[in-house]
């Protein structure tokens, strides 16, 4: 059998419910804590957008090339660093890269990990021996730190890991996808804008200058084994309130920077209210919200709420695009 030339891989988003904010190591991304984070799977009847990234790594002779969306892009330090890291375990020639995200990018909505992974499945796909799930998650973490988690399907931690090289800083995976059917998520997509200040500017800025940043790092090992007995509960209410109030506190160190860093809008905080007065109701806690370093709200629920929690959603926000996703797989390779 001739040796494979090209490789195309999807991968999906994911959406962190315990955030990783804060480097220990910035050209390594080694975090400051360990994260935990669901993968996403968008469900088909929203049109051309999809939360995952499409990459084709192709065997070329010259020199490396990037595309982004069908734009020709120069490598950035990044993708170097991705490159450089297979090439010092395996042997890989001149590669040309094709990217394309199916949804808005740096807006929050976690287009660095899908792509990072994306590239990772498909440059893998064109080496042999294949990297083992170490070097995987090694190389993922160096292009996006979140990367790592993008690479396993259903609820996964990203352990921070305590080696100075970073090579027990990675993924693996708690439930898979099939193990919490009934959990949705809609994405309410309240702006495409690029955010203004990077993850990695926001995250170096916090854990440089929030007082409160870390009484956070102190909680997060035992929100994560909470979380983690959630899950395997499958104990919605648990959960919700958790994530919820992960996400308001990494917001709340970020505006604890200072400079303060604000990621959420006027409409960010429409959709909190409308959450809380939801879980008010007679039925108890039935939707739990998280954002990431942006706008963009992810609203969980139960299956059967999910036309009640819509609805509630589309009252405040009547303009808003919304997208229902389910627990996803992990990334495949499609050519
Ligand atoms: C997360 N975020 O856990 C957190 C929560 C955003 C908020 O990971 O510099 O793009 O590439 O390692 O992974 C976004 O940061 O940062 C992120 P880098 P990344 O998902």
């Amino acid at each position: 059998m001739s040796p494979q030339t090209s490789a195309t891989a999807e991968a999906p988003v994911n959406i962190a419910l315990i955030k990783y904010w804060g480097k220990r190591d910035q050209s390594l991304n080694l975090p400051t804590n360990s994260s935990l984070s669901i993968t996403l799977k968008s469900e088909p009847q929203v049109g051309t957008t999809s939360l995952h990234t499409r990459t084709t790594v192709r065997l070329v002779q010259g020199t490396d090339s990037f595309s982004l969306n069908g734009r020709p892009c120069e490598l950035n330090q990044r993708l170097l660093r991705v490159l450089s890291y297979i090439r010092s375990l395996r042997s890989l020639g001149p590669v040309a890269i094709e990217s394309a995200n199916f949804f808005p990018t740096s807006a929050g909505l976690a287009s660095s990990a899908s792509a990072y992974a994306a590239l990772a499945t498909a440059v893998n796909a064109l080496l042999d021996p294949p990297l083992s799930a170490q070097q995987m998650s090694i190389a993922a973490r160096l292009g996006s730190g979140s990367a790592c988690r993008s690479l396993f399907a259903g609820f996964v931690q990203w352990e921070m890991g305590c080696d100075a090289d970073g090579s027990d800083s990675i993924a693996t995976s708690l439930f898979d996808a099939d193990h919490w059917e009934t959990l949705s998520c809609v994405v309410v997509i309240l702006s495409d804008q690029h955010k203004e200040i990077s993850s990695a500017n926001g995250m170096q800025r916090t854990a440089m200058t929030s007082s409160l940043y870390p009484a956070r790092l102190k909680m997060i090992p035992f929100r994560i084994a909470e979380l983690t007995c959630a899950l395997c509960a499958k104990d919605f209410s648990r959960f919700a309130e958790l994530v919820m109030r992960d996400s308001n506190q990494f917001h709340a160190v970020c505006l604890d920077a200072f400079p303060p860093i604000k990621y959420l809008t006027e409409q960010s905080h429409k959709v909190i209210q409308t959450i809380h007065a939801l879980n008010c109701g007679p039925s108890g806690t039935i939707a739990g919200y998280t954002f990431d370093a942006g706008p963009n709200a992810f609203v969980f629920c139960e299956r059967p709420d999910l036309d009640t929690i819509e609805a509630a959603l589309r009252t405040g926000l009547p303009d808003c695009r919304m997208i229902r996703c389910s627990v996803g797989l992990g990334p495949k390779i499609v050519e």
